[in-house]
């Protein structure tokens, strides 16, 4: 029985990403033993993320009593930090929790960039809302003699991205650049089972997703698209509103259930709020890898060549046709 077998026959992370590897001759299991380091940090921030209630009452993982509580995207951010070293497979870090770049130490140096946001969402922490880790991988050509210039790629050159949303249960999203699968922490095991493949976001959505109480500073296709959500004019129903508040879960919302997320420019913010290397860029590939756009108001959100590593961009993704619809009004403004 198909079922039975699902049971019996566990596709974990570890072992889907290896066989996707095994397809390229050249692989020598670089990639997958930097993905189960990353792995490793997620399981970590679930297991704090999920403590985080009781932590003023038993202390979270690592530390004992009478020790200063580590605020949780600060302990994320060095989990992370530490995993990814430790791998041996990287040779430069981006993590928003870091003003600067990280390089690592010439004897651990591995062939990879990796740029990540370890605990995304902060204004939802302390009530229990669901929060998120978001990543994106590059490969850097000579390792020994990295710099800075070679962190500022265009997000297509990325070679696979993913997020781990810390919700009702704990998912994974994954793309190597081949499509885009989702794993579920089974609790139980201590691993990603997959439990969504091939993820493909439908191709028009029902739902509109961004921060309405900026609408007065909105730009002028931000606020017609807004507008048309809600009062369409071809006859069609409007849209719903969701918003989070924490990207990776309105963003997997989207991913799954389609329409589209946005964060705009602004007359406060004209460059959006979001961070292009490690929230634009990741979201963006995998949006792209489900069958969906992004759009930064300008152009294709992976065509962007950042010049500073905390860069922001306004961003719009989410359902193929959606998307379209704000291409169209701002090309009209033009
Ligand atoms: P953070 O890095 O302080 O957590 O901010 C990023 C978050 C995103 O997860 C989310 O999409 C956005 O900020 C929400 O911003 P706002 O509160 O302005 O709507
Ligand atoms: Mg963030």
């Amino acid at each position: 029985h198909a079922a039975d077998a699902h049971r019996t026959d566990l596709m974990t992370i570890t072992r889907h990403v290896l066989n996707e590897q095994s397809r390229n001759p050249e692989s020598r299991g670089d990639f997958t033993i930097l993905l189960s380091h990353i792995v490793l940090g997620c399981k970590f921030v679930a297991s704090a993320v999920n403590k985080a209630g009781l932590a003023k009452l038993i202390g979270l993982a690592g530390e004992t009593n009478g020790e200063e509580q580590k605020k949780l995207d600060v302990l994320s951010n060095e989990v992370f930090v530490k995993a990814l070293v430790s791998s041996g497979r990287t040779c430069v870090l981006v993590s928003e929790e870091d003003e600067e770049a990280t390089f690592v130490d010439p004897a651990l140096r591995g062939k990879y960039c990796v740029c990540f946001d370890p605990l995304d969402g902060s204004s939802n922490i302390d009530c229990g809302v669901s929060i998120g880790t978001i990543f994106g991988i590059y490969m850097i050509k000579d390792k020994d003699n990295v710099t800075l210039e070679e962190v500022l790629q265009p997000g297509k050159n990325m070679l696979a991205a993913g997020y781990c949303m810390y919700g009702s249960s704990c998912t994974l999203v994954l793309s190597t650049g081949s499509g885009v699968n989702g794993f579920t922490l089974d609790p139980s095991l201590g691993e990603f089972i997959l439990t969504h493949p091939d993820i493909k976001i439908p191709k028009k959505g029902k739902i509109y997703s961004v921060n309405e109480g900026n609408a007065k500073n909105w730009d002028a296709p931000t606020a017609k698209f807004v507008e048309k959500c809600k009062y369409p004019k071809d006859g069609s129903s409007p849209k719903s509103l969701r918003y989070i508040g924490s990207m990776v879960a309105d963003v997997h919302r989207t991913l799954l259930y389609g329409g589209v997320f946005l964060y705009p420019a602004d007359k406060k913010s004209p460059n959006g709020k979001l961070r292009v290397l490690y929230e634009v860029f990741p979201m963006s590939f995998l949006m792209e890898q489900a069958g969906g756009q992004s759009f930064t108001g300008k152009e294709r959100a992976l065509d962007l060549v950042p010049t500073k590593i905390h860069e922001r961009s306004p961003i719009f993704l989410g359902s193929y046709d959606d998307v379209e619809e704000i291409k169209a009004l701002y090309a009209e403004q033009t």
